[in-house]
């Protein structure tokens, strides 16, 4: 049954994709003929083969399973789209409205989520050797590592750091994962991105290290594979405490999505939404910014709005993800023994600042990142305002699993807050960022920046500043740096700058 689920699922060829994408681009394209009633959208359910229950002595064991959902480029506001997410995890979970990625982009977040690093300490500056890529990072310690060591199994389906490809041997198995089932490219040029499909159709696979390639007869999407490997992962795991760790690559860029949902986001689609325009919506008025923004030629509002629909339309295959998550749990009784953890590696811009699509930057929309915790038995819902970040989950997974973290980990375990709300916690995080080989990223140049609940100051290696008073102005649309009134704050947010990158 499932597998007639799956290839129905998946029936998704490189050709179709590229045209789906493609009609949407003319925009001369004949108006839709408009349908009586949209049907409702229902997420789509992989099911495991086995439905057995997890063992009463499973049960008794308190340590809880830990389930990791990241995707990758996800702009933050965009979790109001995904009906599972919303509608379960964020409605009895905990929404952290403050989660950062402390450098938003690929290789060097995911190193630090590994880790629980800081990048200038993991020094994994940006997504390609020699300055970084997965050759530059030092895999004997992550998460995976001390919970194995602690007696959890261990599996990580998806993307793992950028660069993968040039690991040696090819399809090299990363410490401590018991079950490695990554995405490989096919002489991808190294370029986060560069617009190749790999990953979504018509890509190989390590699996535990064998290569695997899921193309013609074998083709599915990428999406619609980790999933239903996470479903048979949890029935085949049920009596053993495990660190599952889901890494999707949608929505990135090209921004493909699964042929069922086509019809989405689109004038007869069940699910509709609005053109973005947030008020930084293409920043008229950008000489408060940095020369490189004021230099930048954006790209057409046109291509943004295309861009954005079609990253909506591919987080549904995500949302698809976790709703076949939490139904894999339902059916082997382990809900209550599991949390789930729900976040992106970066954000995206969708024409924020002029920035077309683009992370790196040190704007909320680039560092802020969707960040939930779903546990409802162990956790009480509520929105949390705390800052929380991506080097945070290492030492939260940690301490879940009874591990004592090394002490070089920058991150601070989360689960004081989880259980209290007023738990002593930051105040003040780091944001860094080096320029990357290409792409608007090699032009935003080195920065430093401090953000805490009410204000961001930057400082680029150009010497330019910037400073945002986060309360009153949250779309950071004027830069108050070096303004007369605000000198004292400055002082006080260098300070606490000067100390942060000490860490
Ligand atoms: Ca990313
Ligand atoms: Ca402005």
């Amino acid at each position: 049954m499932r597998n007639i689920k799956l290839s129905f699922a998946c029936f998704v060829g490189i050709i179709l994709l590229v045209a789906c994408a493609q009609a949407e681009a003319t925009p001369t394209a004949a108006p839709e003929q408009p349908a009586s009633t949209p049907a409702p959208y229902s997420p789509t359910i992989f099911e495991a083969g086995n439905e057995a229950k997890a063992s009463q002595s499973r049960l008794d064991d308190p340590r809880p399973n830990v389930i990791f959902i990241f995707t990758d480029d996800q702009p933050y506001h965009t979790t109001q789209y995904m009906p599972t997410v919303r509608d379960v995890l964020m409605k009895d979970g905990i929404t952290f409205e403050n989660g950062l990625s402390t450098t938003p982009l690929c290789c060097p977040s995911r190193a630090s989520i590994l880790s629980g690093e800081y990048v200038h300490n993991h020094q994994v500056y940006t997504n390609t050797w020699p300055e970084g890529g997965a050759k530059k990072f030092n895999d004997t310690s992550s998460y995976a590592v001390w919970l194995k060591d602690a007696g959890y199994h261990t599996a990580y389906l998806g993307k793992y750091l950028n660069d993968y490809d040039a690991l040696e041997p090819y399809g090299y198995v990363a410490k401590g994962w018991e079950e490695w089932d990554v995405f490989l490219g096919k002489n991808l040029h190294a370029d986060d991105d560069v617009g190749a499909s790999q990953y979504y159709s018509d890509f190989s696979m390590s699996e535990n290290g064998s290569v695997v390639e899921y193309n013609g007869e074998k083709s599915v999407f990428g999406a619609d594979l980790i999933t239903q490997k996470a479903v048979d992962y949890i029935s085949d795991k049920r009596d053993e405490p495990f660190m599952l760790t889901m890494a999707y690559y949608n929505p990135h860029s090209p921004y493909f999505w699964a042929e069922r949902d086509d019809p989405q986001f689109r004038m007869n689609g069940a699910l509709k939404a609005d053109p973005y325009r947030p008020p930084n919506f293409m920043e008229e008025d950008v000489s408060d910014k940095p020369q490189y923004l004021q230099d930048l030629h954006p790209i057409s509002v046109e291509k943004i709005d295309i861009s954005y629909k079609q990253i909506l339309r591919s987080l549904l295959s995500v949302d698809d993800g976790v709703a076949s998550v939490l139904a894999a749990l339902d059916k082997t009784g382990l809900s209550k023994k599991t949390i789930i953890f729900f976040i992106t590696d970066n954000g995206l811009t969708v024409g924020n600042h002029r920035l077309g699509l683009t992370k790196n930057c040190p704007y909320e929309s680039c560092a802020r990142i969707p960040f939930i915790v779903y546990s409802p038995a162990m956790f009480p819902a509520r929105t949390d305002d705390h800052i929380v970040a991506n080097i945070d989950l290492a030492p939260t997974f940690a301490e879940l699993a009874g591990v004592t973290q090394p002490e070089k980990v920058n991150g601070v375990s989360l689960v004081p807050l989880l259980n209290d709300a007023n738990a002593d916690w930051r105040d003040s995080i780091l944001l860094e960022h080096w320029p990357t080989e290409d792409g608007i990223g090699s032009k935003i140049p080195e920065f430093y920046a401090v953000r805490t609940a009410d204000w961001k100051y930057v400082e680029y290696s150009t010497g330019e500043k910037e400073l945002y008073d986060l309360k009153n102005d949250p779309d950071e649309l004027e830069n108050i740096a070096d303004k007369p009134e605000y000198t004292e704050k400055q002082k006080q947010l260098k300070i606490l700058l000067d100390e942060l990158k000490k860490e």
